[in-house]
């Protein structure tokens, strides 16, 4: 059985979860549930970052001691993913004891071997990103780059790891693993970034006190990023050998702004580590509010938690994944979730599916028929159904979100129209029998079908429309087979899946 290590990042616990968090772990259980479905071990870890001085100055800013700070904010994490059913087998917070003893392995291990040494870093730091920048990077006033707020000059005694001295190979990897960093376009910015130079990099602090002590040291605490990072390690166990049982990941998702704590500096310490890289790490794209950024300054703030409420957790899911091909950005809107519903869940997949159970119940007592022949000179279901399932298969597997989507759509309006033309409901005499249960067994193994695709990005639908067929089973769709349901079910037709909004 093929073992699926996939990772999201893990979030600063400064504020709560958004629109945008919830998008990187939808599409991480998206594609765990991918896995699952095809019969693969998979272990899904998401977390959260809790230390560095953005975190302990917010906790001050409440009047709070950070660890009962952030022991408050880790709870809307974990209700939200509970309240989105995400399937997650870890989470890991960067203040479990496991976690930092970890960090402190590794710290030590590093020093000990010569790729950590102590020296004074003087320069710009941004506390919202936690992350230095050289002054030639700051944008035309002097700010952030990345969040265009004021940096801070820091100029403090800090232990650094030898980054450059990775850089050579990293680049032969890159060489050589074109998908190691996903999409293209953000493949190329990595370049891009190591041949405009890098710099060894300032792994610890010495000007507040809430993050993992130096082991060695008690008056430096390890940099936020060079401990967050390691959550992909002592989530799984790390230092103890037993992490090799999921070691190396899959696939690791990370939202675009954080590309190159993860393609440079994560690649460059795991190799110091001499611990295998992952075998991709996917960036995606931006999610705006009509043009703006969503962030809780701005005061726009999208609730993850009113948008599945209002809309349904698959139609949610579904929008996310299917609106903007997986890499670009996007922008959210009412509009365009009620349109895509409308279109394509309602009044196509929905629509289908209500149709079809209604006919079962008109014309065969509510019974699927037994399996039988149809002849017909109709393209049917039976035959276009695993060309869109290898289609979907292959496009889930290269992270095509969109365009796997689109094969669900296009095998359920292909199934609409053959279902129009075939028009059973023409047909209903007696001598005609035969024909008309041939034309039900195929629609029903249609949405039978269509649960497979679905249920990835639409695990409700999917487990509803199974219920509705009265299929008890969840099969493995890489080695399903056209012509499952055995006849005689007894189909539910129920309320419609998707309603439409209006
Ligand atoms: O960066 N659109 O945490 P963070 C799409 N703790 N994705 C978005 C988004 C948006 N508008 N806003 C946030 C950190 N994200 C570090 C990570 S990992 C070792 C440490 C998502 O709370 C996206 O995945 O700022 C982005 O990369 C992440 O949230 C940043 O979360």
């Amino acid at each position: 059985m093929a073992k699926r290590y996939l990772t999201t990042p893990i979030y600063y616990v400064n504020a709560e979860p958004h629109i945008g968090h919830a998008y990187t772990n939808i599409a991480t259980d998206s594609l765990a549930r991918f896995y699952r479905t095809m019969g693969d071990d998979v272990y899904f870890l998401t977390g959260t970052d809790e230390h560095g001085e953005k975190v302990g100055r917010t906790a001050n800013e409440e009047g709070k001691e950070p660890q009962e700070f952030v022991d408050e904010v880790v709870k809307t994490f974990r209700r939200l993913w509970q309240d989105l059913k995400l399937s997650h087998d870890g989470f890991i917070r960067t203040t479990d004891q496991r976690h930092v003893e970890a960090v402190q392995h590794v710290f030590q291990q590093l020093y000990d071997q010569g790729d950590i040494y102590l020296d004074t870093y003087e320069g710009p730091y941004c506390v919202h990103c936690e992350t230095y920048w050289s002054e030639n990077k700051l944008d035309d006033q002097g700010n952030c780059p990345e969040c265009n707020r004021a940096v801070e000059y820091i100029s403090e005694d800090s232990y650094f790891f030898r980054l450059t001295k990775y850089i050579p190979e990293l680049r032969k990897h890159l060489e050589a693993n074109p998908k190691f960093v996903s999409p293209e376009s953000r493949y190329n910015e990595v370049v891009n970034l190591l041949n405009e130079g890098v710099q060894d990099l300032s792994v610890s602090r010495t000007k507040f006190d809430w993050g993992i002590p130096v082991p060695f040291d008690e008056d430096h605490v390890v940099y936020v990023w060079f401990d967050a990072l390691l959550n992909y390690l002592s989530g799984i166990g790390y230092p103890n050998k037993k992490f090799e049982d999921w070691w190396p990941p899959k696939v690791q998702f990370i939202g675009k702004d954080i590309l190159r704590f993860h393609a440079v500096i994560w690649p460059c310490m795991l190799m110091a580590l001499d611990v295998a890289l992952p075998e991709r790490v996917q960036a995606h794209g931006w999610w705006t509010l009509e043009g703006d950024k969503i962030s809780k300054s701005k005061g726009n703030v999208v609730d993850p938690r009113e948008l599945a409420h209002q809309f349904g957790r698959d139609a949610l899911r579904y929008f996310l994944l299917r609106r903007i091909p997986f890499g670009e950005d996007g922008v959210m809107s009412d509009e365009g979730l009620v349109e895509l519903i409308n279109g394509e869940l309602a009044n196509n997949l929905g629509n289908l599916v209500n149709r079809s159970l209604s006919m079962v119940e008109k014309f065969a007592d509510g019974i699927v028929p037994k399996p039988e022949e149809l002849e017909t000179d109709l393209e049917s279901p039976a035959d276009f159904a695993a060309q869109h399932r290898q289609n979907f298969i292959e496009l889930m597997e290269d992270l095509k979100f969109d365009r796997a989507l689109k094969e669900l759509m296009l095998f359920t309006s292909k199934t609409n129209r053959w279902l129009q033309e075939e028009a059973p409901w023409k047909l209903d005499r007696e001598e005609n029998r035969e024909r008309i249960n041939a034309i039900l067994y195929q629609l029903c193994e249609a949405l039978n079908e269509i649960s497979y695709l679905a249920e990835p990005v639409m695990p409700e639908t999917a487990a509803e429309i199974k219920k509705r067929l009265e299929v008890s089973e969840q099969g493995n769709l890489e080695t399903r087979r056209w012509g499952e349901l055995k006849g005689g079910e007894k189909v539910t037709i129920g309320d419609p899946l998707f309603p439409r909004i209006d």
